[in-house]
């Protein structure tokens, strides 16, 4: 109901459900600090299509800053301070990016939220992510905090088990969701990206996520 009204919403901040917060716009001012940060971290740690553990090429393509990164092959899902392609840790954590993730965290009622790891997810028109929960990290108690840019998608949004009814939610450039509580492990996706161009990013999305991995 954002638009209509307005004034009761000032921030911009509204509960999806319960421990999921929509800040939209939250990273708009930032964007070029931000874009800059992803080239600066693909040019040591290039985007690729990891392998699942059943042999399938995944359609987004990853890379991961931090001391940790998540991966996946046919071992199967984690995390790692190594980044496999070039043996070597993954580039740090750019400020720009730690200081987002902190600010958007306690925006949503999650002070104190330090993330350990960021993976990046670049997506070309349509790329998907099919329903899964993120179970790999040590602390549920931690959020998730989801940064979009580039061309807007369709965020699928389930519930506890796989099979539950989602909700979709349109993401655009700029957009923050953070992730915690009772949300955290509800089953989420992105539908297949629909051709468009964005100013910054060409045919892409880029998708940011800040977590506790350790
Ligand atoms: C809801 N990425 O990398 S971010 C992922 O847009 C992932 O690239 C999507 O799901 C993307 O694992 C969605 C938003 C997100 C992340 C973690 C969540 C939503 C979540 C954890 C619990 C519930
Ligand atoms: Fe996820």
């Amino acid at each position: 109901m954002r638009g209509l009204f307005e004034d009761e919403n000032p921030a911009g901040k509204e509960e999806i459900v319960g421990g999921a917060f929509l800040l939209r716009a939250f990273a708009l001012a930032r964007e070029a600090a931000l874009l800059a940060a992803v080239e600066a971290i693909a040019k040591v740690s290039p985007f690729r299509h990891m392998i699942t553990p059943g042999g399938f090429r995944m359609s987004v393509a990853m890379t991961n800053c931090g001391g940790l990164g998540w991966i996946t092959d046919r071992r199967g899902y984690r995390y790692d301070a190594i980044d496999p392609e070039t043996g070597r840790k993954w580039p740090a954590m750019p400020p720009e990016f730690s200081q987002l993730a902190v600010e958007a965290a306690g925006e949503a009622g999650f002070s104190g939220f330090h993330a350990d790891a960021c993976l990046i997810n670049r997506y070309a028109p349509g790329t998907r992510l099919t329903l899964h929960q993120d179970k790999n990290e040590q602390d549920y108690t931690a959020p998730i905090v989801s940064v979009s840019l580039g061309v807007p998608a369709t965020f699928l949004f389930g519930g506890i088990e796989r099979g539950d009814k989602a909700r979709r939610i349109l993401v655009t450039h700029g957009d923050v969701v953070v992730w915690g509580g009772p949300a955290r492990l509800r089953y989420h996706g992105i539908a297949p990206l629909k051709a468009a161009q964005h100013p910054k990013l060409g045919e892409y999305r880029i998708n940011l996520t800040f977590r506790k991995a350790g």
